[in-house]
């Protein structure tokens, strides 16, 4: 019982400093870094035994933990140890476990991950240990001392280690699970794998000791003739100057930070060249303090939704756009290096997509910034998917926290133009509170972009309406729809429907689909078949050009993926076939009705721009 009592206090400590940690180091890749990825130890631990063993970890972190935190070695040959991370396999970092052991492929639990390193922290340096994205829990701990919590399977987050680096030797032990549960966010019903594990780049970032943490540098809202944003410092040296260039564009600002080391700074412009997709132009900018200095690269182009149109530096644009998981389907597993992203994104191109909705969950960073190069728009997603516990308070703050991080790493993205704060949640009264705080949230943290989420619509005899009232909250309406596939009968069948929409503002349907198993031709009424998939797509195009405020689309989805729901054993063993690629890289028929639709679109916007 005591055993409980204390278990129980230990995991609240730890819960309670779960959710604190919302901002960390901007643009870390461009920094003094040392790269942590490689091959890490694992101990798989369903029983939770390394955890029980827990005792001793007091609020004050300088004490050591107990429990596999520890590492323990065997000194003598009397001397009992039941486990040694030294002497146990080793998981590729990163990348999830599923996909690296037969044994995981279905694993929902804990996982211990070792590794060691050398290291040799310089004198007035400060140290973060930095992870890109743990599914879904971490327990970190570095050199036995506690560094802390984090929730939440897909943003980043670190810890400062400056006073617990070794000059030498170091390891660090981090507990994973990826337990679904009713209160996380995700909740414990999506469909998608569960992939867990260290998936994203772990990195031990070396900082002077007042330095650069975070900065924005955006065009002003629909203003092309502004650029503006802040610089914010960290340390004991708060006053400083800033300065702030883009010398190719000849602009360079100078501002003073004030008592919380926070500068904001505003430059007029003359002449940019603007990023579109079509011109995915960055400039170099340059943020400079006392003794720190960051390079970016920039793309500054505006965004507005005014009436049924969407502006794009002021120019009505049509999102021809897909969907995507964070997954390469040849592994299968999570994409483990920008290789795997930039081929991701190049099938997107061979669409003719300008915009890809990166579903249902933050991707890896890089991804947005091989978009801006590549001049692909985005849609980011929090994974407030279906049914979340909307009452619970620690959910909507996790939420909170996930819309945060995300707005926060990716706000220099030129490619980033929506975020989406949820994907079909049910039009129920507990749902109002979460879900409109969320879209607040997202609006007052970055008045540039566009804020929306993926809604569901009910049909009245042959009507489709779209009236959800979390729409009023929205800058575009986007729903879900799948006419032709779970509803509405056969695919030529849905030509008799129209849509009622409640709102005059831009539509951007963010999903339609049906499945087909690459390879398998039948007739246009076999389920399952390249040619119901590709009559589908014919009749869907069809159906959507009757909205006259359609300004985009993403069908559900770029490439077959993983998923535990879909269990048909003709068809789907454990995939959920809907994308226009397969498993194995093969284009489907339907991709090439989608890829037509999208030249016509390209022309006719196009034609339109140039009148
Ligand atoms: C949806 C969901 C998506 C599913 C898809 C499907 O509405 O948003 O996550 O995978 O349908 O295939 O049913």
């Amino acid at each position: 019982m005591k055993k409980k009592l204390l278990l129980f206090f230990l995991m609240a400590f730890f819960v309670v400093n779960a959710f604190s940690q919302s901002n960390f180091i901007q643009n870390i890749y461009s920094r003094n870094y040392l790269n942590l990825d490689g091959k890490w130890h694992y101990i798989i631990d369903p029983f939770e035994t390394g955890f029980r063993g827990f005792q001793g970890a007091k609020a004050d972190e300088n004490e050591n933990l107990t429990g596999f935190f520890e590492n323990k070695q065997q000194r003598s040959k009397s001397e009992l140890i039941e486990y040694n991370f030294d002497k146990s396999a080793v998981l590729n970092v990163p990348g999830d476990w599923n996909s690296q052991d037969e044994k995981l492929l279905y694993y929902e639990g804990t996982v211990w991950y070792e590794h060691a390193f050398v290291f040799h922290p310089q004198q007035n340096k400060r140290y973060f240990l930095r992870f890109n994205a743990v599914n879904y829990e971490a327990y970190v701990s570095l050199n036995d001392k506690k560094l802390g919590v984090h929730a939440g399977g897909f943003t980043p987050f670190e810890f400062e280690v400056t006073k617990k680096l070794n000059d030498g030797n170091n390891f660090i032990v981090i507990k994973v699970n990826n337990t679904r549960k009713k209160e996380s966010v995700p909740t414990d019903n999506f469909d998608w794998w569960n992939y867990g594990g260290i998936i994203r780049d772990v990195m031990l970032a070396e900082m002077p000791v007042t330095f650069i943490k975070d900065y924005k540098v955006q065009l002003a809202k629909g203003d092309l003739k502004t650029i503006q944003g802040y610089v914010q410092l960290d340390g004991s040296d708060l006053f400083q100057q800033i300065k702030i260039s883009i010398p190719e564009a000849g602009l360079q600002a100078t501002v003073a930070t004030d008592a919380n080391g926070k500068a904001v700074f505003s430059m007029p412009v003359k002449k940019l060249n603007y990023w579109a997709p079509e011109n995915p132009k960055l400039y170099k900018v340059f943020i400079t303090s006392n003794k720190d200095s960051v390079k970016d690269e920039i793309g500054f182009r505006t965004i507005e939704a005014k009436g049924g149109d969407i502006l794009l530096n002021g120019k009505s644009v049509f999102l021809r756009g897909i969907c995507l998981h964070d997954e390469n389907p040849l592994i299968p597993g999570r994409p483990r290096n920008i290789s795997d992203c930039k081929m991701l994104l190049t099938w997107a191109k061979e669409l003719n997509c300008n915009f890809i909705r990166l579903a249902h969950y933050p991707h890896n960073e890089e991804e947005s910034r091989i978009a801006d190069a590549m001049g692909l728009l985005l849609w980011e997603e929090v994974p407030v998917y279906w049914t979340i516990d909307w009452t619970n308070d620690s959910t909507l703050r996790n939420a909170q926290h996930q819309i945060t991080d995300l707005i926060e790493r990716d706000k220099n993205r030129a490619s980033v133009i929506v975020w989406s704060i949820g994907n079909e949640t049910p039009n129920i009264s507990e749902r109002e509170k979460f879900m409109e705080s969320l879209a607040d949230t997202a609006h007052v943290l970055d008045e540039t972009r566009l804020v929306t989420a993926a809604l569901l619509t009910h049909t009245t005899g042959n009507t489709i309406n779209v009236d959800d009232p979390l729409g009023k909250k929205l800058d575009l309406v986007s729903f879900n729809e799948y006419y032709g596939w779970y509803t509405g009968g056969l695919p030529w069948e849905i030509n008799t429907f129209n849509f009622k929409i409640a709102y005059n503002k831009p539509v951007v349907i963010s999903e339609f689909g049906a499945e087909a198993l690459a390879g398998f031709h039948a007739d246009t009424s076999t389920r399952f078949s390249e040619e119901y998939q590709e009559s589908f797509y014919k009749n869907q195009v069809n159906l959507i050009n009757k909205i006259d405020n359609l300004r985009g689309t993403t069908p559900w989805i770029l490439i077959d993926f993983r998923s535990p729901k879909r269990m048909n054993p003709d068809y789907q063993n454990g995939w959920n076939n809907k994308g226009l690629i397969s498993q194995t890289g093969q284009k489907k028929k339907a991709f090439f009705i989608l890829k037509d639709f999208y030249q016509q679109k390209e022309k006719e916007y196009t034609s339109r721009q140039n009148h």
